[in-house]
């Protein structure tokens, strides 16, 4: 029987969840990780999970910090924004605000990463509700599009809808970004090469 790899071999990404309060940040979460809808709402300050995750094939180690989206814990952003090698911009289609305050997170983690693009998922959660729904599918990708993000829309509630989707995309986002980044790099070393000094 062959061994599980070793966590130090597999590649490692830290995945944070952000967005107001009550949008289901944790619900999604939990979800993901332990397969279970909560139906309770009690606010987080900061949840960290951490499992092995298989993604297109390839393995690899997920920790996912849930962060806290009430206003009061608002002091711990830029910290736990500087750790994040990709992120869930999530609101709720229920609640406009928060929909709104997408594009408040999208400039604050460009700031903290001091980049114009970085890798980032805008998650339309809770459209199982969709009497109360206020936030059309148009309105999230019209925003998506304006942010260059990818969007997906989500329920946390069983039966879960694209609860795994969300991510794995987010996963696919950080691997096309560090690939780039690598492939830049390269390019940049064999250009610098190539030049001479007059
Ligand atoms: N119907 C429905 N309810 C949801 C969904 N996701 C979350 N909820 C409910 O919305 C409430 C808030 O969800 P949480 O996951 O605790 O919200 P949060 O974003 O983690 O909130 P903070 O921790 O304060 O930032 C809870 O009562 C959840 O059961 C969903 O997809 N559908
Ligand atoms: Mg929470």
């Amino acid at each position: 029987m062959s061994k599980p790899p070793h966590n130090d071999s597999l590649p490692h990404y830290k995945l944070v969840v952000v967005g107001d309060g009550g949008v289901g940040k944790s619900a999604l979460t939990i979800q993901f990780f332990q397969k279970m809808f909560v139906t309770d709402y009690d606010p987080t300050i900061e949840d960290s999970y951490i499992q092995h995750c298989e993604v297109d094939g390839i393995l690899c180690v997920l920790d996912v910090l849930d962060t806290a989206g009430q206003e009061e814990f608002s002091a711990m952003r830029e910290q736990y924004m500087r750790k994040g090698d990709g992120f869930l911009l999530v609101y709720s289609v229920t609640d406009t605000q928060s929909f709104e305050n997408i594009t408040h997170f999208h400039v604050q983690i460009n700031r903290v990463k001091d980049c114009d693009s970085y890798p980032m998922l805008l998650v339309a959660n809770k459209v199982d509700l969709v009497h109360l729904r206020k936030v059309t599918e148009e309105q999230g990708r019209q925003l998506s599009q304006k942010l260059g993000l990818s969007y997906l829309e989500t329920s946390a509630k069983d039966p879960p809808f694209q609860v795994d989707a969300c991510f794995h995309e987010v996963v696919r986002i950080i691997r096309n970004y560090n690939a780039n980044e690598h492939f830049d790099r390269k390019n940049q070393a064999s250009r610098r090469k190539n030049c001479c000094v007059m």
